[in-house]
């Protein structure tokens, strides 16, 4: 079957503090980075009176998930991981890593395995979380997850946790590979208090995660993570909204409990579940993206990326269905093994000007195939499928795609698994260009300091300039025989990038 599969969440691979930083709750309610109204003019220009730097702490930025960082400044389109030049410091990872890199308060997190041998007294297959201090790379502690017994069809071996973190107010949340819903402190054990409620950490030593609360998804659920759980969470107000990887059994057809939750909503400080959500049509295959949460006219919605291949925009209070997209043609079929015209969603909804831009997807191991990509008019109630679509490009126009999208400036840039990066136009998506990276793509576009960064499965960053014209400023491989199926994040003047196996801070050090 798939042996990466899961991977998913890379993309999911895919983030608010800064050296000026607002309150997480406070920037995702409010405020956007980037608006209807900044569509229109230079990045630039609408940076004047902005902060020019800060943290990364949540895949996309903030809530809204966009793949776009119009803070940052400075940051390379050049490097050499050979000759060290433009490297401010690399890390070692385990041996696979699909969890993407995070910023926030001088800590950089990201999710991986336990082939990195940090603790040499815990060995064999697990799941981590390591942390390193920003300014120089030092690893400062990990979390460390036994594997779950059932073995790969809940919990794939060697992809370690796949979850990218949320951190806020010195609290770090992720799933790890056991389907649990972890928040953890920020300072580990290193600040000599297990916080809790949670004291019962088997791996409890100075370079260890000191869990906050944890919520068993499987064992309060009936969660059935097919292949394993790898949602990104996303933080609105008090709550933390995830996906929870419920899919089906591993006859591929059927759902063990098929009331189970797609969606939950847990009290971010107490890890009570506040509600729960299970799709309202059959699950294809497995969940394994993330949600958005932000505001729409005003109103606040999490929204959710649902494994019968629908989105759901979901009140944040009361988890009330507010309006559903069917993002596959009716006339679509699913068929095991990737042969079908229905697909799943990989990718994660990202909410931009009342809009939510997604496309559709499979397990890489399926394959590539036709997609479709839609912006859809978030404003509406019930299901939307007939009536709120703005664009939709797919067919043979776009593939089947785990991407992101990254928005600026009136364009939107997406990649399919095949390897092609698009650049369409924001308003009506009629493609600007496109480029072949030749090689499969996983991971998210990013967009910083008027470049566009995007990884692939031959272990190369592609770097294009952002515009309306395309323009490639060059092909940086990160290494022999590496793979980067996380995205490139910014932070605080420097880029980071994860390969399956090391961490690179990246900046301009000549
Ligand atoms: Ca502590
Ligand atoms: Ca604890």
């Amino acid at each position: 079957m798939r042996t990466s599969i899961l991977i998913v969440f890379v993309l999911n691979a895919i983030f608010l503090a800064t050296s000026c930083r607002r309150p997480a709750a406070e920037r995702k309610e409010v405020t956007p980075r980037d608006t209807a109204a900044s569509e229109a003019v230079p990045v630039v220009a609408e940076e004047t009176a902005a902060p020019t730097s800060g943290d990364w702490p949540a895949w996309g930025g903030d809530s809204y998930r966009n793949m776009y960082n119009p803070r940052e400044k400075n940051i390379p389109s050049d490097w050499d991981v050979a000759t060290g030049r433009n490297i401010k410091w690399a890390e070692d990872l385990g041996s696979q890593s699909y969890g993407n890199p995070v910023v926030v308060d001088g800590k950089v997190y990201v999710g991986t395995n336990n082939e990195g041998h940090r603790d040499p007294e815990v060995v064999g297959d697990k799941g981590n979380v390591m942390c390193f201090r920003e300014s120089d790379g030092t690893f400062l502690w990990q979390a460390i997850h036994n594997k779950l017994s059932a073995g790969r069809v809940n919990d794939w071996m060697w992809q370690g946790v796949c979850s990218t973190v949320w951190g806020e107010n010195n609290r770090i949340y992720y799933v790890n590979n056991r389907c649990e819903m972890i928040c953890a402190d920020a300072d580990g054990f290193a600040d000599g208090e297990n916080d809790g409620p949670y004291a019962d950490e088997e791996y409890a030593g100075p370079e260890h995660a000191d869990i906050i609360w944890r919520y068993d998804m499987i064992e309060e659920l009936g969660v059935f993570p097919h292949n394993l759980a790898t949602s990104s969470p996303v933080i609105g107000g008090d709550h933390v909204f995830l996906v929870t990887g419920n899919g089906v059994d591993e006859g591929h057809l059927n759902l063990p409990i098929e009331a189970a939750p797609s969606f939950v909503a847990f009290n971010k400080h107490t890890g009570e579940l506040v509600w729960d959500y299970a799709v309202e049509h059959h699950v294809l295959h497995g969940q394994w993206s993330s949600p958005a949460y932000g505001l729409v006219k005003g109103e606040a919605q999490a929204v959710f990326p649902g494994g019968d291949g629908y989105v759901y925009a979901l009140h944040p209070e009361t988890g009330d269905l507010i309006w559903e997209f069917d993002c596959n043609p009716k006339d679509s079929v699913w068929e095991l093994g990737g042969y079908g015209t229905r697909n799943n969603l990989i990718a994660t909804p990202v909410i931009h000007d009342d809009k939510v831009y997604i496309a559709v997807g499979q397990d890489p191991e399926h394959g590539i195939g036709i997609g479709h990509f839609y912006c859809i008019d978030a404003t509406g109630k019930g299901d939307v499928t007939k009536t709120h679509a703005v664009w939709h490009v797919g067919n043979e126009d776009f593939g089947r795609t785990m991407s992101t999208v990254a928005i600026a400036d009136g364009l939107i840039y997406n990649c399919d698994l095949a390897g092609l990066i698009y650049c369409f136009d924001l308003k009506t998506g009629k493609m600007h260009w496109k480029h072949d990276l030749e090689a499969a793509v996983w991971a998210s576009p990013m967009i910083v300091d008027g470049k566009v960064f995007v990884g692939d499965e031959d272990g190369e960053i592609c770097v294009l300039k952002h515009g309306s014209e395309k323009e490639v400023l060059g092909n940086i491989s990160m290494g022999e025989n590496v793979t980067v199926y996380t995205t490139p994040t910014a932070a605080n003047g420097t880029l980071y990038i994860a390969t399956k196996s090391k961490l690179f801070a990246i900046a301009n050090t000549e």
